[in-house]
């Protein structure tokens, strides 16, 4: 296909450097950006991802994926909410935000021993990464302290941590690099077009500047968007090209289906044809092969067949466990029954 010659590889080989001092590589290396730097995918590449016959996306999704992954093996990650609702922020899908009437309760942060507790439990259950989000536009260092004991506890339990806690400040991602973080999730949430009819209160920039936060650290960025809130297609392979023509992507994408949740602005948005969020998840697959794509909010609706659907197009990874942050997710025996009837195994 014409789409995967214009894709090439980034290079990450380490070059020889000009030095005899013993100042390694990686500390003169400058870090990844996340402003695109070359355009790897131009939007109508993207689009015409889109618009092949059905059949001929998934067979070149899948084929990209088998390239890189083992096909039957799914990253599972549990997410927890260590600070619900409250949020000073107006994103317009989001439940959490003090200005809309939801039934989400502004709560404190979560104690440490009971987020202990909720991480001990995913563990048993078969997750590899235990991930902590709060509602907030960013943290303040009081927040951030006790967040780091956290994510050096959960590490030492041997999960693999992931947090979102919103905008990063100068300073904060080293201290939460040195408690042993291993992945930040900050979405990009949309294409940049779209942002400003979803999003008010801060910018595309602001999150592109979190992300190089994230990056200058070596702290691995997952980072993605929702489907699904009446953006077009194009809109929808915006974003995608937005994260496909970073320096370096993301090493996770969440693909999320904007869940509505009444009280919100984007509660009563037309739903979107299942097939159009496949159609997402494989050309996320074809344009990042290296990601890990990760099928996030919506499975509830989905069922069976077209979560089937999206594991075939290439997305191999989920968030485990009957909640999300404050809305449902299916139950632990009905994904362990999905795994089992599609023999997926788990990372
Ligand atoms: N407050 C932090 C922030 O916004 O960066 C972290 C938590 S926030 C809830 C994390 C992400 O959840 C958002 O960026 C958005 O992509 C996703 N999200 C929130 N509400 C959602 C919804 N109703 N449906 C789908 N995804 C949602
Ligand atoms: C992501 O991309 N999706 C997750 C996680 N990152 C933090 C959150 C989904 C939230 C869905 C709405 C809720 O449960 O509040
Ligand atoms: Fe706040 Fe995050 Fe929800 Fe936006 S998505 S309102 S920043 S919790």
């Amino acid at each position: 296909m014409e789409q995967s010659t214009s894709y090439s590889k980034p290079d990450h080989t380490p070059q020889p450097v000009m030095t005899t001092s013993v100042i390694q590589f990686d500390a003169l290396k400058s870090p990844a950006s996340s402003q695109p730097t070359e355009t790897r995918w131009q939007v109508e590449d993207i689009m015409a991802l889109f618009a092949l016959p059905f059949n001929d996306l998934l067979f070149q999704a899948h084929s990209v994926h088998r390239q890189h992954f083992d096909p039957n093996a799914v990253q599972v990650s549990t997410l927890l909410s260590i600070k619900t609702g409250g949020c000073s922020e107006d994103c317009g899908y989001c439940p959490q935000a003090a200005r809309y009437h939801t039934e989400v309760e502004n709560e404190p942060l979560m104690a440490l021993d009971e987020v202990l507790a909720a991480a001990k439990a995913a563990k048993d259950s078969g997750a590899s990464r235990f991930c902590m989000g709060a509602a907030w536009r960013g943290p303040k260092q009081k927040d951030l302290e006790p967040v780091l004991k956290m994510i050096s506890e959960v590490k030492a339990m041997g999960l693999q941590t992931c947090a979102t806690l919103g905008m990063l400040k100068d300073g904060q991602a080293e201290q939460l690099k040195a408690a042993g973080l291993d992945f930040y999730n900050h979405n990009l949430d949309t294409a940049p077009e779209f942002y400003g009819d979803v999003i008010t209160t801060r910018t595309y920039q602001d999150r592109l500047d979190t992300l190089d936060r994230v990056r200058s650290v070596a702290i691995n960025v997952c980072s993605g968007g929702i489907i699904g809130m009446g953006e077009s297609r194009a809109q929808r392979a915006g974003l995608l090209a937005q994260l496909a023509n970073m320096e370096q992507p993301p090493e996770s994408v969440p693909i999320n289906l904007l869940t509505q949740v009444e009280g919100t602005p984007l509660h009563g948005t037309d739903p979107l044809d299942p097939l159009e969020f496949v159609r997402t998840i494989a050309a996320a697959r074809i344009t990042m092969p290296n990601s890990f794509v990760r099928l996030s909010a919506g499975r509830q609706s989905m069922g069976d067949a077209v979560q089937a659907l999206c594991f075939m197009a290439g997305a191999n990874s989920i968030f485990y466990g009957e909640k999300l942050l404050t809305t449902g997710n299916p139950e632990v025996e009905a994904d362990q029954a999905l795994f089992t009837k599609l023999g997926l195994t788990k990372i």
